[in-house]
């Protein structure tokens, strides 16, 4: 036994040299592997800054409005009116947009603008409809252009009687989740987890995002989609199929609010990327309520930590929390998906 001592503790010490020798490997290998993943990150994210867009480039909407740095409502307007040309006339009840357009007599658009009371987006549209149809004009667009809470809450007993008449107007939703021209309060489009100044931290918006999509699908209207500002062919070619239809057509556009989400104006894009990447806001079209047709459906379902840490207004939540939240995405996407007949 005395002779046995020290040839055991040779062969311990080999086998220490292996280990260590098998974590340095390990170590390693995990090094590369990060790398690897950071470096397909930034060529993605490259690739992304240097996309060049197809739209046409003339404007309907000029410099010199109001809204803050990287406004995404400010993108979405400009894409939807390059498809909706000159013949087209905008109702816009009280929201971001009723001051972003600017103080008259001017304006920063090129089409005409009916600024109307805060819950009659719709029912204001559909009688400006009437009217231009009774002296003769059958050519313009009309279009009831709101916020969220002005869509969500305030303004969906107006909506929804539009869409059950099926009368001829386009309704878009330009949703940054609350009501922003206010001082960020909460509406019903306001995502779980998020503060606003009606949901301080320590009690944060608890309940879930209203589906707007699927009451309006409820409807059985012949045309709605959403879209993101993050997507602007998408959104382009959407505005421009939704202007061929006749009767109540829907677009929900998710559009950023750097001032609202405590987010840098520069990652409006991003943000607007990143949700239809990670499926929290996908993008779909659905006609009469029931032919579902998802547009973009990513490759692999990006996790949604990312996006919530690029917003301030979610940094207080927990893992337990960001858990909660990606469980109800995965539900949700699951369920469209089998809408779409896809599952
Ligand atoms: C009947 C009525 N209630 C309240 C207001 C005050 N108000 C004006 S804009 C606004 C917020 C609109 O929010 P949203 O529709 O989401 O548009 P956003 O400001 O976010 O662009 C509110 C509450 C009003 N003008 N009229
Ligand atoms: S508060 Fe938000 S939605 Fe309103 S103008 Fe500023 S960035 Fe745009
Ligand atoms: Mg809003």
């Amino acid at each position: 036994m005395k002779n046995e001592a020290p040839e055991q503790g040779k062969v311990g010490q080999e086998e220490k040299k292996i280990e260590k020798g098998e974590k340095r490997e390990a170590m390693e290998a995990e090094e590369v592997a990060e790398k690897k993943v950071e470096e397909k990150k930034e060529k993605s994210e490259k690739k992304e800054r240097t996309m060049k867009l197809s739209l046409p480039p003339e404007e309907l909407m000029g410099s010199g409005h109001l809204a803050c740095q990287g406004c995404g409502a400010t993108l979405a307007m400009r894409y939807v009116l390059k498809a909706l040309g000159q013949k087209t006339a905008l109702c816009i009840p009280a929201c971001c947009w009723s001051v972003i357009d600017g103080p008259f007599p001017y304006s920063s658009l090129e089409v005409p603008i009916f600024h109307c009371a805060f819950e009659t987006a719709a029912s204001s549209a559909a009688g400006l409809k009437a009217g231009l149809e009774m002296v003769g004009d059958t050519e313009t667009t009309v279009v009831a252009w709101a916020g969220d809470g002005g869509t969500f809450d305030i303004g969906i007993q107006a909506l929804s009687g539009a869409a059950e008449r099926n009368d001829d107007i386009l309704y878009i939703c330009y949703d940054n989740e609350a009501y922003m021209n206010t001082g960020i309060q909460r509406s019903s489009a306001t995502p779980y987890g998020a503060w606003t100044t009606t949901t301080p931290v320590k009690h944060f918006k608890n309940r879930p995002k209203k589906d707007i999509d699927a009451i309006m699908a409820a409807h059985r209207i012949p045309y709605q989609a959403t879209a993101s500002i993050g997507y602007p062919e998408d959104l382009y070619k959407k505005a421009k199929k939704a202007k061929e239809v006749k009767g109540t057509r829907f677009i929900h556009i998710y559009a950023p609010c750097p001032t609202g989400w405590k987010a840098r104006p520069e990652d409006t894009v991003k943000l607007a990327r990143m949700v239809v990447q990670n499926c929290i806001f996908p993008l779909y079209e659905v006609e009469f309520g029931e032919k579902y047709t998802i547009n973009i459906r990513p490759k692999e379902k990006k996790p949604i930590d990312d996006y919530l840490r690029l917003q301030g207004r979610f940094h207080h939540l927990t893992e337990e929390h960001i858990r909660l939240i990606q469980e109800e995405v995965d539900r949700n996407w699951e369920r469209l998906l089998r809408r779409a007949g896809i599952q």
